[in-house]
Protein backbone atom coordinates (compact mmCIF):
# COMPACT_ATOMS: atom_id res chain seq x y z
CA UNK A 1 0.00 0.00 0.00
CA UNK A 2 1.16 3.82 -0.57
CA UNK A 3 1.38 6.36 1.81
CA UNK A 4 1.07 9.54 0.58
CA UNK A 5 2.64 11.57 3.20
CA UNK A 6 0.75 15.37 2.54
CA UNK A 7 -1.62 14.28 -0.18
CA UNK A 8 -3.40 16.91 -2.40
CA UNK A 9 -0.88 19.15 -0.84
CA UNK A 10 2.08 18.75 -3.48
CA UNK A 11 0.08 18.06 -6.47
CA UNK A 12 -3.46 19.05 -7.83
CA UNK A 13 -5.99 16.53 -8.18
CA UNK A 14 -4.88 13.71 -10.30
CA UNK A 15 -7.93 13.00 -13.15
CA UNK A 16 -6.14 10.30 -14.71
CA UNK A 17 -5.88 6.42 -14.68
CA UNK A 18 -1.99 6.12 -14.82
CA UNK A 19 -0.82 6.88 -11.04
CA UNK A 20 2.51 6.16 -11.82
CA UNK A 21 4.14 9.70 -11.68
CA UNK A 22 2.55 10.67 -8.28
CA UNK A 23 4.02 7.42 -6.77
CA UNK A 24 7.20 8.03 -8.44
CA UNK A 25 7.23 11.50 -6.72
CA UNK A 26 6.09 10.22 -3.62
CA UNK A 27 8.56 7.79 -3.66
CA UNK A 28 11.47 9.89 -3.92
CA UNK A 29 9.96 12.21 -1.49
CA UNK A 30 10.27 9.58 0.86
CA UNK A 31 14.00 8.84 0.00
CA UNK A 32 15.01 12.56 0.05
CA UNK A 33 12.70 13.42 3.23
CA UNK A 34 14.24 10.56 5.54
CA UNK A 35 18.02 11.89 4.32
CA UNK A 36 16.68 15.76 4.74
CA UNK A 37 15.69 14.75 8.12
CA UNK A 38 18.38 12.59 9.27
CA UNK A 39 21.14 15.08 8.12
CA UNK A 40 19.06 18.00 10.16
CA UNK A 41 19.27 15.85 12.88
CA UNK A 42 22.85 14.75 12.92
CA UNK A 43 24.66 18.07 12.51
CA UNK A 44 22.39 19.55 15.52
CA UNK A 45 23.80 16.46 17.26
CA UNK A 46 27.03 17.44 16.34
CA UNK A 47 26.87 21.02 17.24
CA UNK A 48 25.66 20.21 20.40
CA UNK A 49 28.41 17.24 21.35
CA UNK A 50 31.48 19.23 19.82
CA UNK A 51 30.29 22.18 21.83
CA UNK A 52 33.29 24.16 22.78
CA UNK A 53 31.51 25.88 25.86
CA UNK A 54 31.61 22.42 27.46
CA UNK A 55 34.73 20.53 25.63
CA UNK A 56 38.30 21.15 27.18
CA UNK A 57 40.08 18.98 25.06
CA UNK A 58 42.57 21.07 22.61
CA UNK A 59 41.58 20.69 19.01
CA UNK A 60 42.61 17.94 16.45
CA UNK A 61 43.16 18.61 12.85
CA UNK A 62 42.05 16.04 10.54
CA UNK A 63 42.22 15.47 6.98
CA UNK A 64 39.17 13.66 5.98
CA UNK A 65 38.01 10.09 5.99
CA UNK A 66 39.25 8.52 2.70
CA UNK A 67 36.53 5.36 3.84
CA UNK A 68 33.83 8.04 4.59
CA UNK A 69 34.62 9.90 1.34
CA UNK A 70 34.45 6.66 -0.69
CA UNK A 71 30.87 6.03 1.16
CA UNK A 72 29.10 8.77 0.62
CA UNK A 73 29.98 9.09 -2.96
CA UNK A 74 28.89 5.18 -3.31
CA UNK A 75 25.94 4.96 -1.75
CA UNK A 76 24.03 8.46 -3.87
CA UNK A 77 25.77 6.89 -6.48
CA UNK A 78 23.62 3.33 -5.89
CA UNK A 79 20.54 5.05 -5.05
CA UNK A 80 20.28 6.56 -8.56
CA UNK A 81 21.12 4.23 -10.74
CA UNK A 82 18.09 2.15 -8.53
CA UNK A 83 15.78 5.50 -9.78
CA UNK A 84 17.17 5.13 -13.22
CA UNK A 85 15.86 1.75 -13.50
CA UNK A 86 12.89 1.80 -10.83
CA UNK A 87 11.73 4.74 -13.21
CA UNK A 88 11.71 2.81 -16.43
CA UNK A 89 8.36 1.39 -15.85
CA UNK A 90 6.53 5.39 -15.53
CA UNK A 91 8.54 6.47 -18.62
CA UNK A 92 7.57 3.82 -20.72
CA UNK A 93 4.33 4.39 -20.31
CA UNK A 94 4.19 8.34 -20.26
CA UNK A 95 6.39 8.37 -23.88
CA UNK A 96 7.12 5.27 -25.35
CA UNK A 97 4.12 2.85 -25.10
CA UNK A 98 1.23 4.91 -27.18
CA UNK A 99 -2.11 3.14 -27.36
CA UNK A 100 -2.55 1.14 -30.17
CA UNK A 101 -5.85 -0.06 -32.17
CA UNK A 102 -7.36 -3.31 -31.81
CA UNK A 103 -5.20 -4.33 -35.18
CA UNK A 104 -2.18 -3.19 -33.66
CA UNK A 105 -1.85 0.13 -35.14
CA UNK A 106 -0.85 2.97 -33.07
CA UNK A 107 -4.36 5.01 -31.95
CA UNK A 108 -4.65 8.25 -34.11
CA UNK A 109 -4.74 11.30 -32.39
CA UNK A 110 -8.40 12.30 -31.11
CA UNK A 111 -7.19 16.62 -31.95
CA UNK A 112 -4.05 17.88 -32.85
CA UNK A 113 -2.90 20.96 -30.31
CA UNK A 114 -0.85 23.39 -31.89
CA UNK A 115 1.08 26.03 -29.82
CA UNK A 116 1.31 29.34 -31.18
CA UNK A 117 1.94 32.99 -29.23
CA UNK A 118 -0.44 32.99 -27.30
CA UNK A 119 -2.73 30.82 -27.62
CA UNK A 120 -3.75 26.79 -27.69
CA UNK A 121 -5.19 25.97 -30.99
CA UNK A 122 -7.18 23.34 -31.26
CA UNK A 123 -8.30 20.86 -34.69
CA UNK A 124 -10.42 18.12 -34.51
CA UNK A 125 -10.14 15.64 -37.79
CA UNK A 126 -13.68 16.01 -37.99
CA UNK A 127 -16.15 12.86 -39.43
CA UNK A 128 -13.37 11.76 -42.21
CA UNK A 129 -10.86 11.03 -39.14
CA UNK A 130 -8.03 13.08 -40.92
CA UNK A 131 -6.77 16.38 -40.46
CA UNK A 132 -6.77 19.45 -43.01
CA UNK A 133 -9.76 18.27 -44.97
CA UNK A 134 -13.02 20.52 -44.99
CA UNK A 135 -14.66 19.16 -42.28
CA UNK A 136 -11.80 19.91 -39.72
CA UNK A 137 -13.77 21.74 -36.26
CA UNK A 138 -11.35 24.46 -35.56
CA UNK A 139 -11.57 26.01 -31.97
CA UNK A 140 -9.20 27.80 -29.08
CA UNK A 141 -8.04 26.81 -25.58
CA UNK A 142 -10.26 24.54 -25.48
CA UNK A 143 -10.29 20.42 -25.67
CA UNK A 144 -12.94 18.58 -24.94
CA UNK A 145 -12.18 14.75 -24.66
CA UNK A 146 -13.98 11.35 -23.66
CA UNK A 147 -14.28 10.01 -20.31
CA UNK A 148 -12.91 5.87 -20.12
CA UNK A 149 -11.24 6.36 -23.11
CA UNK A 150 -7.08 6.47 -23.71
CA UNK A 151 -6.64 9.52 -25.61
CA UNK A 152 -4.20 10.86 -27.79
CA UNK A 153 -3.51 14.31 -28.94
CA UNK A 154 -0.97 15.29 -31.27
CA UNK A 155 1.32 18.15 -30.74
CA UNK A 156 2.65 20.87 -32.63
CA UNK A 157 4.50 24.56 -32.92
CA UNK A 158 3.93 27.23 -35.01
CA UNK A 159 6.16 29.23 -33.74
CA UNK A 160 8.32 29.52 -30.82
CA UNK A 161 9.05 26.75 -28.03
CA UNK A 162 5.91 26.10 -25.85
CA UNK A 163 5.28 23.88 -23.16
CA UNK A 164 1.93 21.71 -23.10
CA UNK A 165 1.01 21.08 -19.86
CA UNK A 166 -1.84 19.50 -18.29
CA UNK A 167 -1.11 19.68 -14.48
CA UNK A 168 -4.46 17.39 -13.59
CA UNK A 169 -3.45 15.06 -15.84
CA UNK A 170 0.22 14.56 -15.27
CA UNK A 171 1.49 15.79 -18.69
CA UNK A 172 3.99 18.30 -19.75
CA UNK A 173 5.08 18.14 -22.92
CA UNK A 174 7.61 20.67 -24.67
CA UNK A 175 5.96 21.49 -27.91
CA UNK A 176 9.26 22.48 -29.88
CA UNK A 177 8.55 23.91 -33.52
CA UNK A 178 9.14 21.77 -36.95
CA UNK A 179 8.42 18.37 -34.65
CA UNK A 180 5.36 16.27 -34.69
CA UNK A 181 4.71 14.57 -31.25
CA UNK A 182 1.93 12.56 -29.26
CA UNK A 183 0.90 12.27 -26.09
CA UNK A 184 -1.43 10.19 -23.87
CA UNK A 185 -3.65 9.26 -21.04
CA UNK A 186 -6.86 8.27 -19.92
CA UNK A 187 -8.83 10.67 -18.11
CA UNK A 188 -11.30 8.82 -15.48
CA UNK A 189 -13.15 12.44 -13.90
CA UNK A 190 -15.34 14.76 -15.77
CA UNK A 191 -14.70 17.87 -15.06
CA UNK A 192 -13.12 21.26 -16.40
CA UNK A 193 -8.92 21.44 -15.68
CA UNK A 194 -5.94 23.76 -16.66
CA UNK A 195 -4.45 23.82 -20.04
CA UNK A 196 -1.36 25.90 -19.46
CA UNK A 197 1.62 26.46 -20.93
CA UNK A 198 4.76 25.94 -18.94
CA UNK A 199 8.19 27.66 -21.31
CA UNK A 200 8.24 31.36 -21.39
CA UNK A 201 7.50 31.98 -24.82
CA UNK A 202 7.26 35.60 -25.14
CA UNK A 203 5.43 38.70 -23.34
CA UNK A 204 2.05 37.03 -23.59
CA UNK A 205 3.23 33.58 -21.87
CA UNK A 206 1.49 34.54 -18.57
CA UNK A 207 -1.98 34.56 -20.38
CA UNK A 208 -1.57 31.28 -22.55
CA UNK A 209 -3.89 28.99 -20.86
CA UNK A 210 -7.10 27.19 -21.70
CA UNK A 211 -9.50 24.24 -20.47
CA UNK A 212 -9.77 21.34 -21.03
CA UNK A 213 -13.07 19.07 -20.38
CA UNK A 214 -13.45 15.53 -19.36
CA UNK A 215 -17.04 14.29 -20.20
CA UNK A 216 -18.44 11.01 -21.46
CA UNK A 217 -18.54 9.46 -24.95
CA UNK A 218 -22.07 10.51 -25.30
CA UNK A 219 -21.71 14.63 -24.10
CA UNK A 220 -18.70 14.67 -25.77
CA UNK A 221 -19.87 13.56 -29.20
CA UNK A 222 -22.92 15.73 -28.50
CA UNK A 223 -20.33 18.97 -27.99
CA UNK A 224 -18.82 18.01 -30.81
CA UNK A 225 -21.47 18.21 -33.36
CA UNK A 226 -22.88 21.55 -31.47
CA UNK A 227 -19.66 23.06 -31.78
CA UNK A 228 -19.41 21.74 -35.35
CA UNK A 229 -22.54 23.26 -36.19
CA UNK A 230 -21.87 26.54 -34.57
CA UNK A 231 -18.62 26.56 -37.02
CA UNK A 232 -20.60 26.11 -40.55
CA UNK A 233 -22.99 28.50 -39.06
CA UNK A 234 -20.69 31.23 -38.78
CA UNK A 235 -19.19 30.53 -41.99
CA UNK A 236 -22.12 30.80 -43.93
CA UNK A 237 -22.83 34.27 -42.24
CA UNK A 238 -19.44 35.09 -43.05
CA UNK A 239 -20.11 34.11 -46.67
CA UNK A 240 -23.66 35.67 -46.64
CA UNK A 241 -21.94 39.06 -45.57
CA UNK A 242 -19.65 39.49 -48.33
CU1 LIG B 1 3.62 29.41 -24.82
Amino acid sequence: MDWYPLEGHWFPERVVEDGNIDHLFYFILWLTGIVFIATGILLFWFLWKYDAAKNDQPVVFTHGSHYLEVMWSVVPAIILLFLAIYQMDAWAGARMERPVLANGQPKPPIARVTGRQFEWKMQYPGEDQKFDTPDDLYVTNVLHVPRDEEVVLEIESEDVLHSFFLPNFRVKQDVVPGMKQFIWFKPIKDGSYDIVCAELCGWGHYKMKGQITVQSRNDFDVWLKKTYDEQELSEFSLAEAE
